[in-house]
């Protein structure tokens, strides 16, 4: 492959303002094919990132990066950006241990502000950087790129709310490929599509433009915008209502593909003063066939054949599982499943198919789904509510204020919890148990097998209050067993950690050093039979695959506190920090969570006196 443009910039960023328009052009073919064979190799978020290479482009053209600022709402669909801000060199190390993060990161480099994941604080952080900048009296500009999935999340609603009545000079683009990971679901999306294929003005254009030649001081000079943009895209100004009563002016839509018609679109629209969103229509997955042909599948999507578009080693996970046990269960009882716009990750789409009177794809609208549960339950049905760990936070009073106060049988299904691969520190789902601890009536289970996880779903369509179930990504084992032979400690671990414990205690076992060892399903209340051996021991070792303050462990101290004083406890887990890039068992290794460093904390406790 021939890099010598990408090679150019990588040496000179700012040399892309030399380049002509079919450079341009060159640059985003080259910029495809990096994308593509990096991510075929290191996995990725390949169909997001293919969609935005020309908006990419066209801004790191246009504008003065830094002082000048993208922000990339989730930050998926950086990858573009990082090749053209120095990375080129690194970008094989993309999502590894060490390596370049498949997301913002501002140790990386300083032209990615934040360090993100998560969907829908773009367009405030945005506000809030321009804000200082108009104080200063600064000429950087801001421009934010926002999905139409990111759009409809509640916290993007937020931001546009206070930016429309803000005035500030900040450019929204609207990165509109009609998907979120499925199809985006919700008024919202039905009102873009409508404003998309909406072939004449609702007003005229002589309308228009007497209303813009009204606004004081700046009217005649937004006409003349107005016409400027008309001569040189083939689309028509629809008036965009929304986002117009917003105080938001709306440009669009133009084709998000074509460099010339971006370029020449916001060399018109930057004199505009006061907040803009312009509407780009793309394709997600552009330019690799089996990505445009199948965005869902490769949306985030782990290592493939570039010439087949076949996945390597498509991994079986327990969220799969669950789907197909829910799906079984779906034929005796009358249940609801809700996601928030994650139907495939979470393994639901069988039931959906299945059952699409029972199942809601609420949009990327995680505390709304809480709520929307909740008030199905108090309506006499019940639901579970499938989250992946690391967007549970968002849903924390949620949980607290509209389940757990009201003592709801809401089931809350939290996929991905524990360390995650490749996803960096936006992702990892560690943090869950810590927090969902501290709310009064909710029931934590952290099943540690597939066997124990099939039958706490049994269990939880008929429990009577709030349900919490934590489980991995990757599949848990088949079965783990009890090892009860009056050893002198007992070693506990919960949830996807107790098939290691009982690997490691299995080996001392062998090397007769005595351990007993059980593994934990229910953490809050604490199951019984774990409390009722307690008081046989002299030590005991928790473990779990969360940060150890405030979890499963504390909850045995705690108990040991009260009631048995005489016991020693060890707790083993995840540090309370943020948790970098790397694979599942790169991580756990690290963190003496691999059954060596298990062997190897259990026996210094085993001999310390
Ligand atoms: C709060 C939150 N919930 C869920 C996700 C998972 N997620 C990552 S990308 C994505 C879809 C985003 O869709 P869109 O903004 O339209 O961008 P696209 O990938 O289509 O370009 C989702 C739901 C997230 N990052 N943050």
């Amino acid at each position: 492959m021939n890099n010598s443009l990408l090679e150019e910039i990588d040496r000179s960023p700012e040399i892309i303002k030399t380049f002509s328009k079919k450079q341009l052009e060159k640059l985003c073919q080259e910029i495809r094919e990096k994308i593509i064979s990096t991510v075929s190799i290191n996995g990725g978020h390949l169909a997001s990132n293919l969609g935005v290479v020309e908006i990419t482009v066209a801004l790191h053209y246009f504008l003065n990066i830094p002082p000048d600022r993208i922000i990339f709402d989730i930050g998926h669909q950086s990858y573009a950006h990082k090749l053209l801000t120095g990375r080129l060199k690194r970008f094989d190390t993309l999502r590894k241990y060490q390596g370049i993060s498949g997301f913002p990161n501002p140790s990386e480099n300083e032209t990615d502000l934040f360090l993100t994941g998560h969907a829908g604080t773009a367009i405030s952080s945005a506000l809030g950087i321009q804000t200082v900048e108009s104080l200063k009296g600064g000429k950087a500009r801001t421009i934010v790129v926002i999905g139409d999935g990111s759009l409809t999340n509640g916290v993007t609603f937020e931001g546009l709310n206070n930016l429309g009545s803000s005035k500030k000079n900040i450019i929204i683009i609207l990165n509109d490929n009609n998907f979120s990971i499925s199809r985006t679901r919700g008024a919202l999306s039905y009102y873009l599509t409508k404003l998309i294929s909406m072939p004449v003005l609702t007003k005229s254009k002589e309308e228009i433009k007497e209303n813009l030649e009204k606004i004081p001081g700046l009217g005649g000079q937004i006409v003349k915008v107005v016409e400027n943009i008309e001569q040189k895209t083939r689309y028509l100004i629809v008036p965009g209502i929304f986002f117009e009563k917003l105080g938001i002016k709306y440009f669009g839509p133009i084709d998000g593909h074509d460099i010339n018609q971006i370029l020449d679109v916001l060399k018109n629209i930057v004199i505009y003063q006061g907040p803009v969103l312009l509407h780009a229509i793309t394709r997600k997955g552009k330019g690799y066939k089996y990505s445009e042909e199948n965005p869902e599948k490769f949306h985030s999507v782990g290592p493939f054949n570039v010439k087949t578009g076949e996945q390597l080693a498509e991994k079986a996970s327990t969220g799969f599982f669950v789907g197909s046990v829910l799906e079984q269960l779906g034929e005796k009882h009358e249940f609801f499943i809700i996601t928030s716009a994650m139907e495939y990750g979470l393994g639901f789409d069988r039931f959906a198919k299945k059952f699409p009177d029972r199942f809601f794809d609420v949009g990327i609208a995680e505390s709304h789904s809480i709520i929307f549960a909740a008030g199905l339950v108090k309506a006499g049905k019940k639901a579970f509510v499938g989250i992946y760990s690391t967007f549970l936070q968002r849903t924390y009073d949620q949980i607290f204020h509209d389940v757990c106060l009201q003592n709801l049988p809401v089931v809350i299904l939290i996929d991905r919890a524990g360390i995650v691969s490749g996803d960096g520190p936006t992702h990892q789902g560690i943090y869950d148990l810590a927090f969902l601890q501290t709310i009064p009536n909710i029931t934590i289970f952290c099943p540690y097998s597939m066997k124990n996880l099939r039958e706490t779903l049994e269990l939880a369509i008929k429990y009577d209050r709030p349900v919490a179930i934590r489980y991995p990504k990757e599949p848990l084992a088949e079965d783990v067993q009890k090892i009860v032979k009056g050893g002198r400690i007992l070693c506990l671990a919960t949830g996807s950690i107790a098939y290691n414990m009982s690997q490691a205690c299995s080996d001392l076992n062998e090397q007769k050093i005595a351990v007993d060892f059980i593994p934990v399903n229910r953490v809050k209340p604490l199951q019984q039979d774990v409390v009722d051996v307690l008081s046989g021991y002299k030590k005991v070792i928790t473990c779990e695959e969360a940060i150890v303050s405030a979890g499963f462990g504390s909850n045995v101290l705690e108990l040991c506190n009260e009631k048995f004083q005489n016991i020693r406890v060890l707790k083993l887990g995840l540090p309370q920090t943020f948790l970098q890039t790397g694979s599942r068992d790169e991580l756990l290794k690290y963190f003496r969570l691999d059954r060596d460093g298990l062997i190897e904390s259990i026996k210094n406790f085993y001999s310390n006196e």
